[in-house]
């Protein structure tokens, strides 16, 4: 590929992160503007309203570090609700494990998963066969409003970044639903912004987590093109004993499975907390 290839930019707080490859779709959806690039560096990537989601070559650093934190963590792992994650890639590492017997799978935007079907194949390949994943196009918050209680063993947040539509499902409100509807072992993971490029934005997901759960741990990694590059995941629950320690009899098989994600790398993710993110929390603490 070396012809009409153009830069595609995340404006970003005076800096811009970019790709560069050719556009092989553009389409406004009732909600949103999607791009679809093809690179020759990052494989394909999407952007959603001028932010980069997901790209072919990245997409590990971001879905293994939502899901096996989580799943990793409990012994027995049937229903699971996925909030966004329309380009399959969240879908993907749940269906890995063999005990997982139902998906649902909330995305409120269906030409999303449309395209993501038609081009991001590396990403989601054979996902959308597997039965055991249900997609329903409608909106999270409605979703979780009218579930019945202790319903999930473990929901994902893995939506884009909390503005417009997608605000609601980063509100305390909204994490004190996910808490009705998950079982007394259950476990919410979502991603939580950026410590630098969105310190409010996260900061302010964990202070709403925290006030709605016992157990609540953040983690960073990388992924590499959003901006910054530091990203984080935060986990919660109200079950000291199944939380982030690892007890799926599945474990040593997804392991092999995985790129970036094992033990060890969560272990270190899940120290590696900014001294000024735990100052701010920490002072919020002390003032209560
Ligand atoms: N700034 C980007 C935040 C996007 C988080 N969701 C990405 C979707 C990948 N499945």
């Amino acid at each position: 590929m070396n012809e009409n290839l153009t830069w595609l930019d995340e404006y970003h707080k005076g800096s811009r992160y970019g790709l560069k490859g050719k556009i092989i779709e553009k389409k406004m959806s009732p909600l949103q503007e999607i791009i679809v690039l093809e690179t020759n560096e990052y494989g394909r990537a999407l952007m959603l309203d001028g932010c980069w989601m997901t790209s072919d070559k990245e997409e590990k650093y971001y879905h293994e570090c939502l899901v096996h934190p989580a799943l990793s963590s409990l012994q027995e792992i049937s229903n699971i609700l996925i909030i966004g994650g329309g380009d399959g890639g969240t879908a993907r590492e749940c269906l890995k494990y063999k005990q997982v017997e139902n998906i649902d799978l909330v995305e409120i935007d269906n030409e999303v998963i449309n395209i993501s079907k038609k081009y991001l194949t590396k990403i989601n390949n054979k996902v959308w066969l597997d039965k055991r994943l249900k997609i329903h196009i409608d909106d999270g918050f409605k979703w979780v409003k009218n579930m019945t209680d202790d319903y999930y063993d473990v929901i994902l947040i893995d939506g884009s970044d909390p503005s417009g539509f997608s605000k609601g499902v980063y509100s305390k409100d909204f994490y004190k639903e996910c808490k009705r509807i998950l079982n007394n072992k259950g476990i919410i993971a979502t991603q939580s912004e950026s410590p630098e490029s969105f310190q409010e934005q996260h900061l302010n997901i964990i202070r709403s987590i925290k006030e709605t759960f016992t157990q609540v741990q953040t983690m960073y990694s990388f992924v590499p093109f959003y901006p910054s590059g530091i990203w984080s995941w935060t986990f919660a629950s109200d079950n000291k004993d199944e939380f982030l320690k690892g007890k799926n009899k599945e474990i040593d098989l997804i392991k092999q499975s995985c790129d970036i994600w094992n033990l060890n790398y969560q272990s270190g993710a899940l120290k590696m907390m900014p001294n000024k993110i735990y100052k701010a929390l920490l002072e919020e603490g002390k003032s209560k």
